[in-house]
């Protein structure tokens, strides 16, 4: 049996002085119109987590652009094993069997679309976009995903909006950009830490830019876009993130300088975003709470999970 570091080692992959360093993601195909992977209607899968941020993305997306038709989900068990990889789990309310290829495990799938992926050292992650008709992975990196979804809407699916209209492209990645080491990945790097050095610099970024976040929403309702601005996958990117804070990261991954309830602004954008039809549907606090607290032994030996928070989180 591992030792609960090795275990936490082979989940988080590296670090380098104690800081946590995500990998990156394996498989990066897109969705194109007359490609290899073409846009048609029932042919992509999505596997997500509830409790996962970055899965979290590829739900609301497909919810906004009215994708339900079209792509077919299936949910993980919150409990992640100790070595980092999902299972499957029916009897586990809000998760979901593998409907498309029957497999047990989320590491199944991986293995199906790259041969030898039991034998690398790799862990499959979540979110994963399947492909029925070539029977493998299209990709596993969020933030492509929920772009390559907005395929389907300019082909004529789903319900005509876009989360990316080409003129804010590039207000849009950069926004993405500068969101992602600081506040995305950087909850993750403040409760990896492994040194207190590792630890007050994810912190100290994380709240900067989240003082910078919440100056940039005075007056506005969406991250990116002219006057008010307009909901785009900018907006979904840092929710996914936001909507988890106080819930977990605050006590999980001591993120605790504030909370996102002292924060007006960035309370009122959560709260924004989870009002739009469809969305609140797509929270499953349970899944979030509970996967956290106690999927991570490394960081927290007991897997105690907190009654709190009484206030700030967003569950009602
Ligand atoms: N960069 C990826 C990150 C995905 C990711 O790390 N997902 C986590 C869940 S929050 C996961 O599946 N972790 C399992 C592991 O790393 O072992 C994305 O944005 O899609």
């Amino acid at each position: 049996m591992k030792s609960i570091d090795e275990q936490a080692s082979a989940w988080t992959e590296a670090f380098e002085s104690g800081k946590f360093v995500r990998k990156s993601s394996e498989f990066r195909d897109s969705i194109s119109k007359g490609g290899m992977f073409d846009v048609e209607s029932g042919r992509y899968h999505l596997y997500i987590s509830h409790a996962c941020p970055w899965a979290h993305r590829t739900l609301i997306a497909r919810n906004l652009l009215g994708l339900e038709q079209h792509i077919g989900v299936d949910v993980v068990d919150w409990r992640m094993n100790p070595d980092g990889s999902w299972s499957f789990n029916p009897d586990e309310e809000g998760a979901t069997a593998d409907t498309v290829n029957g497999e047990s495990s989320l590491e199944g799938i991986y293995n199906r679309a790259f041969e030898g992926w039991n034998e690398s050292r790799s862990i499959g992650t979540v979110p994963v976009l399947w492909d029925k008709k070539h029977a493998t992975i299209v990709n596993n990196e969020s933030r492509e995903i929920i772009r390559m979804l907005g395929q389907f809407s300019k082909e004529g699916f789903g319900n005509g909006s876009t989360l990316c209209p080409p003129e804010l492209v590039q207000e849009i990645d950069n926004m993405i950009d500068a969101n992602y080491e600081s506040v995305n990945n950087g909850v993750y790097k403040s409760g990896f830490a492994r040194t207190q050095e590792a630890y007050d610099e994810a912190v100290t970024a994380l709240f900067e830019r989240l003082d910078e976040l919440e100056a940039h929403l005075e007056g506005r309702e969406w991250l990116v876009g002219n006057d008010m601005g307009q909901l785009t996958e900018a907006d979904i990117c840092l929710f996914t993130t936001l909507v988890r804070f106080d819930l977990v990261y605050v006590v999980h991954f001591k993120c605790n300088l504030r909370r996102i309830i002292d924060y007006p602004n960035l309370q009122t954008f959560v709260e924004r975003v989870l009002d739009l039809p469809g969305i609140r549907e797509t929270c499953h606090w349970h899944h979030i709470k509970a996967h956290y607290f106690w999927s991570h032994q490394n960081i927290n030996t007991f897997r105690i999970i907190p009654l709190g928070p009484l206030e700030g989180a967003h569950t009602k």
